[in-house]
């Protein structure tokens, strides 16, 4: 049987850079995952009979969420739903497994890096039929409509069984549990020369994997050891925790330390990679080397065409405004469109939709292709496996290469996080009334050459976005970038980006934050970060 419940809507169901995101007991506020799924159905036409994906991170809430999710399905006219086993599907997963079944869109339950538990984060979003995150114009409907909501609807049935595969009924809708892994591991195979990698894996080559409790556990091993034959015990933390093991799981310097450690180290393995909750981003690490994000999507856009699925060579290359310009630098190179949008992966569905580009990047630790419509963070690992197996080369020696053919961009992010809301807006504000007047002004040898908040032309919807980070650029190319965090749950995170150019390869062995010292003193000088957030420097560097 069919319910209508009557609610009331809530006012901050706004979703962020992606999705809506909020801590446990928000959530569990009554009817308010009701609300926000509703709305999401409100907001799309034509699904009457259509298939629905669903899958999360495995996070705590997920299971209850999933349940909802499924019922709401039914009672509002979907024809299927085709779900992960246990209800987990990593985002990129999700992301191809909408695509593959021609699915009319996606609910991915996720709060992506940050950490999850009872009193921690919880998340909702929703794809298109691309595979992608929608687009503003659907989260802007979805947002006008959670302020409206007066009911929704939901079949008033038992909870599914999400343990077994296979094919269920509810109130006339199919349910099919499917292998979360399965679809997933066979465009791998495609994209991917795995007899090379296998070679290069049997061959001495050392790889460690740190799964961080979350979702890619399972992806990565039976990828990595179970089909690549990497050794048994190269994949760390696999089993996905609904509490990530009370870590924060976001491959990056702070929080996958002790991998960065052993990288580092004396007996370090030739490659080691990290992944997040829910699978999308990425951390590469070198013996000896870490290669940032922003890095690493030049290196492998450089180097695609050495990948079976690549071979045709690149359309051209998107990456988000904060990221560093040394993919633009490739993209010159090969002659190939170069686009930058705001940071959020939806900006790049409309380019790889349109043909217009292949790789995509963020310095947010997200990389991917159009083989699916999100960031895919054991799809970096691959890539560069399958160049390293090809190229015959280490980690150091292509990123040397690649720094002596293009420049080195250095380049860091300082995030200050749970900041007071309003010192943060604050900053902001008076950074954006200090645009008109900064052009021309030195700072020590910085000459700021222009300054702006960054607006997004969409070239194919012709969309437009304002406000997207205030830009200030020097002379010579450096540059330092200020926004505030669309995926946060307490307080503020401001983040700041810098980052220089350095075409003289006698200087490439400088440690990045003396490479930045003076662009960061800049940073301070002209948002006034120490004196408006009260604090003396940042919770994390990347
Ligand atoms: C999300 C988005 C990314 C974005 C990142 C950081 O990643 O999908 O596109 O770059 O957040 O966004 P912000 O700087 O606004 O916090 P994820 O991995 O959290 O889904």
């Amino acid at each position: 049987m069919t319910k209508t419940v009557t609610t009331t809507p809530y006012n901050d169901q706004k979703p962020g850079t992606s999705g809506l995101r909020k801590k446990v007991p928000v959530f569990q506020q009554k009817n308010y995952a009701e609300n926000f799924i509703q709305s999401i159905f409100d907001s799309l036409d034509g699904f009457n009979g259509e298939t629905l994906v669903i899958g999360g991170d495995g996070r705590y809430y997920n299971r209850e969420v999933i349940q909802i999710a499924i019922k709401m399905a039914a009672a509002n006219g979907f024809g299927r739903v085709l779900v992960g086993r246990g209800g987990i599907l990593s985002t990129p997963a999700a992301s191809n497994v909408i695509r593959k079944y021609k699915a009319f869109g996606g609910i991915v339950l996720s709060a992506s890096h940050n950490p999850g538990g009872p009193t921690e984060d919880f998340g909702i979003k929703y794809n298109i039929g691309n595979g992608g995150p929608a687009p503003e114009k659907v989260t802007d409907a979805i947002y006008a409509r959670t302020k409206t909501i007066d009911s929704y609807k939901i079949a008033d049935v038992a909870d599914i069984n999400l343990d077994s595969e296979g094919s269920q009924d509810v109130e006339g809708m199919e349910v099919v549990v499917i292998d979360p892994v399965a679809d997933y591991a066979e465009l791998m195979e495609q994209l991917f020369d795995f007899g090379a990698i296998r070679r290069l894996l049997s061959s001495g080559f050392r790889i460690v994997f740190d799964a961080m409790s979350a979702v890619t556990g399972p992806y990565a091993k039976e990828i990595l050891e179970n089909r690549l034959g990497a050794a048994k015990g190269s994949v760390l933390n696999f089993i996905p925790l609904p509490d990530f093991g009370g870590h924060h799981p976001d491959p990056n310097l702070v929080h996958a330390r002790a991998l960065y450690e052993e990288m580092m180290g004396d007996n370090a393995p030739d490659f080691g990679a990290a992944s997040d909750g829910d699978g999308d981003r990425n951390l590469i690490i070198g013996k000896g080397i870490f290669v940032t994000p922003s890095d690493s999507l030049a290196m492998l856009a450089a180097n695609a065409q050495l990948a079976p699925g690549y071979s045709k060579g690149l359309a051209g290359i998107a990456r988000s405004m904060p990221t560093s310009a040394a993919a633009d630098r490739v993209a010159e190179k090969l002659g190939i469109g170069i686009y930058e949008t705001p940071t959020g992966w939806k900006f790049f569905g409309n380019l790889m939709d349109a043909g217009l580009v292949t790789i995509c990047g963020e310095e947010s630790a997200g990389t991917g292709s159009n083989h699916v419509r999100e960031k895919d963070g054991l799809w970096a690992v691959l890539l560069w496996l399958n160049i390293l197996a090809v190229r015959q080369d280490s980690v150091q020696e292509i990123a040397r290469q690649h720094w002596m053919i293009y420049g080195r961009n250095y380049y860091s992010r300082h995030d200050y996080e749970e900041v007071d809301s309003a010192a943060a807006n604050g900053l902001v504000d008076a950074l954006r009334a200090q645009l008109s007047t900064l052009p021309g002004k030195n700072f020590g040898a910085l000459k700021v050459a222009t300054a702006d908040d960054f607006s997004y032309n969409d070239p194919v919807d012709k969309s437009v976005s304002n406000n997207q980070g205030i830009r200030i650029l020097f002379e010579g190319g450096s540059r330092v970038v200020f926004r505030l965090s669309g995926t946060g749950t307490s307080g503020a995170t401001l983040r700041v980006y810098i980052e220089r150019y350095e075409p003289d390869s006698s200087r490439h062995d400088i440690d990045t934050q003396e490479a930045l010292a003076d662009l960061i003193a800049v940073a301070d000088e002209i948002a006034g970060i120490k004196e408006r957030t009260g604090r003396t420097e940042p919770s994390v560097i990347t």
